[in-house]
């Protein structure tokens, strides 16, 4: 056992005694890893991070595809006392260079292939060592350093208040601010998770989201790990890999792309999900449609719940009782959730639509390196401003109804216009752009970009110019699916631009 590192801990007590258990059946390759493979090879991950290193609080950067070896590697971080930091497998180099300055780790692990670019990278933020490891996770330096290492890790000693992780999520002002999650903040939240979800070691959860945010990492693999179940590990989605799992599998967590998705296939049924106890849905809203489609096509009800980077998960509705479509449910137990009124922070009465506020042992330490930002989003009190608007109904249930935060949400994934603004601004020939979430039938939302031209420009030729500026320095999924080019963009008398009216004119680009 690892008594004296709380996450750890809490994290292997689970399986301790069932070392022989399954944890992941790899769909891919028809690899499984058992329980105790998965910590002995952590265990030796965490000697190879020393022997780099790595002491505690050191960040240890991570930009590597989904395979066992990256969860041995978060256990490992978490082992030797560092601060895991893992990054989205599709952003760029330009991406990923601002995160290794502001974070500043002293191992960056990273693919084989992007090992020239991440090193020029890496030597601007003084990163001691870049490590690599393969898209399988079977090789790569730091697999190799893992075959010659001598001597056991030494357990490093955490407590609740450790951090255990740093995830960045993007800034409604621009830079991303990275979220620091304590070990507490993150025990809590698996523990209460696999409470309230009844998890068992009988579970076995599909796992098709991708590890480097707190779904698929934390709330999916540590509520797994703590009670001892098992997974079936899918490097990426696919709807009709999930479908022929489901006869063997217990539980699915996804975003809602998931299950429109799944909705598409024609094999889904009630037979084929009968051995499924729960389909969990969050990240974006789900729609209610979507939600009555699954029912009457499965006869089961989507559990939708809702969280943030910065809170791990906060609500949710309940496993007994009533789902209802359309709401997040209620505040977990531990949490607590209030609707406030955004500019005097008065707490409203049920029905009133107000900013959603959460305190708890979930809400995260503040935000690396920010502490004026962390002062303006967490109280002093505990009390953390979500930018999320919601109301609550009569028995506690809570509806998301909107953000005050600029905000697109693209298939589970945070875009935030004002970055995708900035690279559009700066391409020689545009005058200013806007940048709009459109309604999507299979991400949710759309980015579309509205753009003005200086005069005299060729809307072409000016298109091209800032497609190839935005493959060079923004991830694919924060790219612009449609791009419009317009004289002047709408503003109110203030000068702002009114992106509602930009909004309502796009409504149906996708729909129809
Ligand atoms: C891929 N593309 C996208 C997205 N994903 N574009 C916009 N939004 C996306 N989410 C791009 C691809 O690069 C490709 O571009 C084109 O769109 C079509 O890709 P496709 O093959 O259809 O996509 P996919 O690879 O099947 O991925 C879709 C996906 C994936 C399965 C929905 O995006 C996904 O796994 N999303 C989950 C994100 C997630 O885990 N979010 C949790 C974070 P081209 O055609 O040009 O090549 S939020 C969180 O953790 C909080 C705390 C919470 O509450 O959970
Ligand atoms: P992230 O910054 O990636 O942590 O995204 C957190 C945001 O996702 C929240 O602030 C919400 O706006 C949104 N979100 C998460 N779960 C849900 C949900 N079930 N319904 C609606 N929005 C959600």
């Amino acid at each position: 056992m690892y008594d004296d590192n709380y996450l750890a801990n809490v994290l292997r007590q689970g399986s301790y005694g069932h070392d022989s258990d399954v944890f992941a059946y790899q769909v891919d390759s028809g690899v499984n890893t058992n329980y105790a493979q998965l910590f002995n090879q952590a265990e030796r991950l965490a000697a190879v991070l020393q022997q780099q290193g790595v002491v505690s609080g050191d960040r240890v950067a991570v930009q590597v595809a989904k395979s066992v070896t990256t969860v041995q590697l978060y256990l490992a971080t978490i082992l030797v006392g560092g601060v895991f930091l893992p990054l989205n497998t599709d952003y760029t180099a330009n991406e990923v260079e601002y995160f290794l300055c502001d974070a500043t780790p002293k191992v960056l692990v990273c693919d084989p292939n992007l090992f020239d670019d991440l090193t020029s990278v890496a030597n601007k933020a003084k990163v001691t060592a870049v490590l690599t490891l393969s898209e399988d996770g079977g090789s790569g330096s730091l697999v190799d350093l893992m075959h010659t290492v001598t001597g056991n890790c030494d357990v490093v000693p955490r407590q609740a208040s450790d951090l255990a992780a740093i995830l960045y999520t993007s800034g409604t002002t621009g830079r991303s601010k990275g979220a620091m999650l304590s070990h507490g903040a993150l025990a809590s939240n698996a523990t209460t998770l696999a409470d309230v979800w009844q998890f068992s070691r009988q579970d076995c959860l599909i796992h098709a989201l991708p590890i480097f945010h707190i779904h698929g990492l934390f709330v999916a693999i540590n509520i797994t790990l703590c009670v001892g179940a098992s997974l079936q590990f899918l490097t990426k989605f696919d709807p009709e890999k999930v479908a022929t799992l489901m006869p063997n599998s217990t539980v699915l967590m996804g975003v809602p792309t998931f299950y429109v998705r799944l909705l598409k296939t024609d094999i889904l049924n009630k037979q084929l999900t009968s051995n499924m106890r729960l389909f969990v849905s969050g990240s974006a809203p789900l729609l209610t449609e979507t939600h009555h489609q699954w029912q009457a096509v499965t006869g089961h009800a989507i559990l939708e719940r809702y969280g943030m980077t910065e809170t791990n998960m906060n609500t949710s509705n309940p496993y007994h009782g009533e789902r209802k479509a359309g709401t997040v449910g209620l505040a977990l137990p531990g949490v607590d959730v209030k609707i406030c009124h955004p500019i005097s922070g008065e707490e409203l009465p049920a029905g009133d639509i107000g900013q959603i506020e959460v305190k708890g042992p979930n809400v995260f330490s503040g935000y690396w390196n920010m502490p004026q930002k962390t002062a303006a989003e967490l109280r002093t009190t505990g009390w953390f401003l979500t930018g999320d608007m919601g109301v609550c109904d009569e028995q506690g249930y809570i509806s998301i109804v909107g953000r005050s935060k600029d905000l697109i949400i693209s298939g589970g994934y945070n875009v935030y216009p004002k970055e995708i603004e900035g690279v559009i601004d700066d391409v020689q020939g545009v005058v200013e752009s806007a940048v709009i979430g459109a309604p999507h039938p299979d991400f949710g939302e759309a980015v579309v970009a509205v753009v003005v031209a200086s005069k005299g420009r060729e809307q072409q030729q000016l298109q091209r110019s800032i497609r190839e500026k935005m493959g060079l320095t923004l991830a694919k999924f924060k790219q612009p699916k449609q791009m419009f080019f317009i004289d002047e963009l709408p503003r109110n008398t203030m000068g702002k631009v009114q992106k509602a009216q930009l909004r309502a004119q796009y409504q149906q680009l996708f729909m129809s």
